[in-house]
């Protein structure tokens, strides 16, 4: 048999083994040379080639050969990625984290995504974890890492699993008191795991390959449990180390369960607030989702009777069309008639919310503590009491299961709607007038359906998009907790990566928000992605405008449907529109409902100080409290 090899290649092989392998140069060699390797290993058992006639020890040879065959750090990683339901990962590749992107390829049920840059890679990792359960993304050493840190903080911030890896140094580099590339230039090398410790709920770094199943299993392990990103570091001279293959995933899982004598404590304590109430209400929050309770929570809803408000971060986790469903409660700026109501009930049970400064308009919307009972996700506080290890799912359904029915706050809302009615009709502008924003928001809201996704950017769009009616079925993304303007393209990205085939995303993205990281939209193009986005071009910062305006509130101005052309390229099918008048704008919905093969940027033209009456009262607020002087001590 001939067996053709690169001569070169092979007597490195050779010498390498001849030195009695140093396992890293060998490491080195295979990940550039694998196919020659083993080409030598088969001529080393089947005698000279052709081509070659160096001796090799055969014995050598063969145990290598026969370490090819198991597993290595990469492959073990690639396995639990697809395990954990990964069908993409996100990632930009470096000189550090090449031989990892090779190793992570071996597998191929999990497809591998090129971003234009690492901050898009996280959030497009952000994205994809909120429909697909959780993400990943892969970055290089220190540059690549420091560029990601900000959606990976977000994904934090936003309680969602991605498995944030990056290529770490050479193991040999510390001792041997190197200085190295993308570093700070000095042989301090814990700097980066250390800060990145701060944003994860658990971080790791492969430092030897017999590590790496425990320390890749404790991440990830911890991750899907905490529902928060956790950090893997692979020295980038250990991804094709051998590795022991992974245990069965159910090994991996473990949850944590409820305290039973905690559970039985607490239902019977809500039971009787609740039952005792003359006006209880329940309050839908962020953590729902987060720790799988949206369907107790309905249960609960439906077994009380009573009417349903849904916290601004909560929107989609009850259905709008629910007839308890009484809208976003939002403090002074809630939607139509939910305000009073909830004013007006005597006990809430808020399960899974977050009070923060934007979700209580300034701290301006918390129910009194005395009536209230704040299911969390892993405790629930009573005004006196409160009980801990109970899983927020649990509880709903079993307080479901006590609690007597009670509609007066529903009854209350429907006689105060009634009479709110006439003021929300809007009607539809003249096709020639100039777009407006109040035009805007009806045509958007016209174009949704059971299938959509809305996604909205940090703006104006939530406000847009937060009164907006979602048809059942239909669902929501913000990024309040973070609240970082540049997240909408790139999670738009990811999100459209995981989202079912028979689904649609649409995205609502400010201009100023735009320009932070619009290049990922070539890659929506790439992938042929048929998502639409709305560009509110309103020529800056409103949102800043509103709540202190200045010079630094206005930008340049961009042809942001032009750019969709330049994107496409030779091969790309985007497609660019604009609009400044209500009437081209409902062409151009109408074409994008017709386009197929890439996305649309529709380029909607408004005035600068065309903002929603909501974000001129909570800018007010939250200005109010950011503004609030330093307290005197003495
Ligand atoms: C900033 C915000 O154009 O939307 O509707 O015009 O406000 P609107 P745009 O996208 O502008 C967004 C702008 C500058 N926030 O008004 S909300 C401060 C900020 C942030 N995140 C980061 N940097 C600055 N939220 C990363
Ligand atoms: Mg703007």
């Amino acid at each position: 048999m001939v067996v053709k090899l690169n001569r070169q290649a092979f007597e490195h092989a050779t010498n390498l083994i001849e030195q009695g392998i140093h396992d890293d140069a060998h490491n080195a060699f295979m990940a550039r040379r694998r196919h020659t390797w083993k080409r030598a290993c088969f001529v080393a058992s089947h005698g000279k080639s052709n081509d070659c006639s160096c001796s090799v020890r055969l014995s050598i040879f063969e145990e290598r050969a026969n370490t090819m065959s198991t597993y290595t750090v990469g492959n073990y990683l690639a396995t639990r990625f697809e395990q954990i339901g990964l069908k993409h990962y996100f990632m930009v590749p470096g000189d550090y984290n090449l031989v990892l992107l090779d190793q992570l390829l071996w597998n191929k049920h999990v497809q591998q995504i090129g971003c234009c840059n690492e901050l898009n890679a996280a959030y497009a990792a952000e994205g994809y974890a909120r429909v697909n359960g959780a993400g990943a993304v892969v970055v290089t050493f220190n540059v690549g890492a420091f560029s990601a840190l900000n959606g990976v903080a977000g994904a934090y911030a936003e309680s969602l699993p991605v498995i944030f890896v990056s290529a770490g140094y050479n193991t040999n580099d510390p001792s041997a008191n190197h200085l190295l590339h993308h570093t700070i230039g000095t042989h301090d090398f814990s700097y980066p795991y250390e800060m990145i410790q701060r944003v994860t709920c658990a971080a790791v770094q492969i430092l030897h390959a017999e590590d790496a199943p425990y320390l890749i299993d404790h991440a990830i392990r911890t991750a899907l449990r905490e529902r928060k990103p956790a950090y893997i570091e692979i020295a980038c001279n250990l991804s094709t180390a051998p590795c022991a293959e992974p245990a069965p995933f159910e090994t991996l899982l473990t949850s944590e369960a409820t305290n039973q004598q905690a559970l039985n404590a607490a239902v019977a304590t809500a039971t009787t607030l609740l039952n005792d109430a003359k006006k209880p209400l329940l309050l839908a929050g962020v953590h729902l989702r987060t720790y799988g309770a949206i369907d107790a929570f309905r249960e609960l809803a439906e077994a009380l009777g009573c009417g349903v408000a849904v916290m601004p971060n909560a929107k989609g986790f009850f259905p709008e069309d629910h007839p308890q469903f009484i809208g976003i409660y939002w403090g002074g700026v809630s939607s139509s008639s939910c305000e009073p109501i909830v004013d007006w009930a005597d006990m809430i049970l808020a399960a899974g919310a977050m009070f923060t400064d934007y979700t209580t308009v300034g701290w301006t919307a918390i129910p009194p503590r005395e009536q209230l009972i704040k299911a969390e996700p892993w405790n629930v506080r009573f005004p006196h009491a409160e009980y801990t290890n109970i899983a927020l799912a649990d509880f709903l359904s079993a307080v479901a299961k006590n609690v007597r029915k009670n509609d007066t706050t529903l009854e209350q809302y429907r006689r105060e709607a009634r009479k709110t009615l006439a003021e929300t009709e809007v009607r539809s502008a003249e096709a020639n007038a100039p777009l407006t924003r109040v035009e805007l928001r009806r045509q958007i809201q016209d174009d949704l359906d059971a299938k959509t996704t809305l996604l909205v950017e940090s703006g104006d769009s939530w406000f847009n998009g937060m009164f907006m009616h979602l048809p059942d079925g239909a669902r929501f993304e913000i990024e309040m907790q973070w609240g970082s303007i540049g997240w909408a393209v790139p999670a738009t990205f990811g999100y459209a990566m995981g989202l079912e085939a028979d689904r649609r995303l649409v995205s609502m993205i400010g201009d100023g928000s735009f320009q932070l990281t619009a290049q990922e939209v070539a890659n929506m193009i790439r992938y042929g992605h048929n998502t639409l986005i709305f560009l509110i071009n309103n020529r800056g910062y409103v949102v800043e405008s509103e709540i202190h305006d200045g010079p630094y509130n206005y930008i340049k101005n961009w042809d942001y449907a032009g750019l969709i052309s330049a994107w496409n390229a030779e091969d790309g099918h985007g497609l660019g529109l604009k609009a400044t008048t209500g009437g081209e704008l409902a062409d151009a919905i109408k074409k994008a409902r017709e386009h197929r093969g890439g996305p649309v940027l529709i380029e909607c033209q408004i005035e600068h100080d065309d903002c929603s009456p909501q974000l001129l009262k909570w800018g007010a607020k939250v200005a109010f409290a950011n503004e609030r002087p330093p307290q005197q001590t003495y």
